[in-house]
């Protein structure tokens, strides 16, 4: 392969060392991978040349698909190039992990955005540089679960699943997988939508909410993107006997329209607050859980939608809609739809804070007194000035000196500014923005109509000396569009979707 022309060089009869692909996908599936040992020892399967000259050779049949022998047998002889994807693994030698393993719980995620066949259809000039056979759903799919045997995720979240391949062909093969699987198809006529799996070894479900972002009494949400929010708990095969926290995970697969910015943040402001409330209900019980929010959010990294998750705040006031999410400058146009205050109404029931309006604030009692819940009480509790030991008060420690933890404090801030929205949840980007070790941008889909990193999984950061939080112990590279381009862009013989699966390993204790 010519890596600045794009070319496939036509490779029959040379002299090249023969992989089958089939067979390393395969082994791969064999070997088992340990909990201890799987960080350390990146999945063999695939591998990804980094740098000029690396690439490898690799010989790849469709005739070893069944369902594709209606398509033309490639020949054995025809080699080309395949693209791998490496296993970056973060774990730094952690000494406790090893000397007391049981104690902690490991967990792998996926985020996938399939590429429903309808709209593969809807959008053909997307998908002009590609060769029909690997348009084939067949042949998409085959590949698709050849990638779920190579990498094994506990979780799965899924968006773009077409509701019939769902029903007959992606639920049957999952649950044979050992996932249960739920799914949320969108609202109005488009054909597609959203699914979580999960491995049902490991986790039992705790509850599940489906989100449909369509609102009747609401003209801002009039838009048929939906989500989902799981709360799973870990259950005893891998942890021995321990209970750990359980998990929410959310995905979602937000609007694609750039134009309307304004709509993809009241979409997420909906996600939020199912989370919020997810959590807050967990907490109830006495637990506090971890969050995963994965799914394509049709928004670039550090842009404004991206920054609201990752810092927890966002000042709109005046924002050109289009500028939430980055996917395109439209600064050219002569009329900006822009970002005032309120964002949505407040009959959608959700507050500033991304949370739902009767779970933080005080609401009005038919008698027209103000009632203050629980949450708006410890706000008062948790003020900088209701932390000040009185002089004259009777020193009891750990009673009357006894001040929030930082992260409690920070939970409880006044958040007071106006025209800004907050969420409290704490959340980081298994991804950056580069592949590791370059300036190059990782990007997460491609078609002909350009390349970004739109699908991410966010994940709860681990907050200073707390015990709460997530570890990131490994994830699976990203690549850059110069490197799909390499390989006839997406979607390819390798890679059956026009977007990159993202998986990342975590580490619960
Ligand atoms: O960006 V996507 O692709 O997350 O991969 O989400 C949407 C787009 C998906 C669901 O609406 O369909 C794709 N140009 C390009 N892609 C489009 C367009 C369009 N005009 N409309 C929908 N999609």
């Amino acid at each position: 392969m010519d890596r600045n022309t794009g070319e496939i060089k036509d490779l029959v009869g040379a002299a090249c060392p023969l992989y089958n692909l089939s067979t390393l996908l395969a082994d791969n599936h064999a070997q088992t991978i340990s909990d201890q040992t799987w960080a350390q020892s990146a999945p063999t399967g695939w591998h990804f040349p980094v740098g000029l000259g690396l690439s490898e050779v690799t010989n790849s049949s469709l005739a070893q698909f069944p369902s594709m022998s209606y398509y033309p047998t490639v020949q054995e002889s025809n080699c080309f190039e395949v693209m791998w994807r490496v296993w970056e693994d973060l774990s730094e030698n952690d000494d406790a992990t090893f000397a007391d393993p049981g104690s902690k719980f490991y967990f792998t995620v996926m985020s996938y955005n399939i590429l429903a066949q309808d709209l593969l259809e809807a959008n053909s000039r997307l998908y002009a540089h590609c060769s029909e056979d690997v348009l084939a759903w067949e042949y998409r799919f085959q590949t698709f679960l050849r990638e779920l045997q190579t990498w094994e995720p506990d979780i799965i979240c899924l968006q773009e699943v077409q509701e019939n391949h769902y029903l007959e062909q992606m639920q049957p093969a999952l649950t044979e997988m050992g996932y249960y699987c739920v799914y949320k198809r969108r609202t109005g006529t488009k054909t597609d939508g959203c699914a979580v799996c999960y491995n049902t070894q490991l986790f039992t479900q705790l509850s599940v909410s489906l989100l449909e972002f369509q609102r009747n009494d609401c003209e801002l949400l009039d838009r048929d993107n939906v989500g989902i929010v799981l709360l799973l708990q870990p259950t005893a095969a891998r942890s021995e006997g321990l209970t750990f926290r359980p998990i929410c995970v959310a995905n979602t697969h937000l609007l694609f329209n750039p134009r309307r910015g304004d709509v993809k943040l009241a979409q997420l402001a909906i996600v939020l607050a199912e989370i919020d409330k997810v959590t807050k209900q967990c907490k109830v019980k006495g637990h506090d859980c971890e969050v995963i929010l994965c799914g394509d959010l049709n928004s670039t990294p550090n842009m404004p939608l991206y920054e609201l998750i990752s810092t927890g705040w966002l000042y709109y006031h005046g924002m050109p809609a289009w500028m939430v999410s980055g996917q395109e400058d439209l600064s050219y146009k002569t009329y900006h739809r822009r970002l005032y205050a309120p964002l949505w109404p407040s009959s959608l029931g959700i507050n500033d804070n991304c949370q739902y309006s009767n779970v933080s604030e005080p609401h009005v009692k038919e008698s027209g007194k103000l009632q203050y819940n629980h949450d708006f009480l410890r706000q008062l509790r948790y003020c900088p000035a209701a932390c000040v030991r009185p002089a004259d008060l009777e020193l009891i420690p750990g009673v009357t000196d006894n001040i929030p933890m930082p992260d409690e404090m920070q939970q409880f801030a006044p958040r007071r500014f106006r025209n800004t929205i907050y969420h409290s949840l704490n959340l980081s980007s298994v991804y950056n923005q580069n592949i590791t070790g370059t300036t190059l941008d990782a990007v997460t889909t491609l078609h002909s109509d350009g390349a970004a990193m739109v699908d991410y999984i966010f994940f709860s950061r681990r907050v200073p000396n707390g015990e709460k939080g997530l570890k990131l112990l490994g994830r699976l590279a990203l690549l850059s569009e110069a490197d799909l381009w390499s390989q006839n862009g997406l979607p390819n013989q390798a890679f059956p979707s026009d977007h990159l699966s993202l998986m990342a390993k975590f580490q619960l204790s």
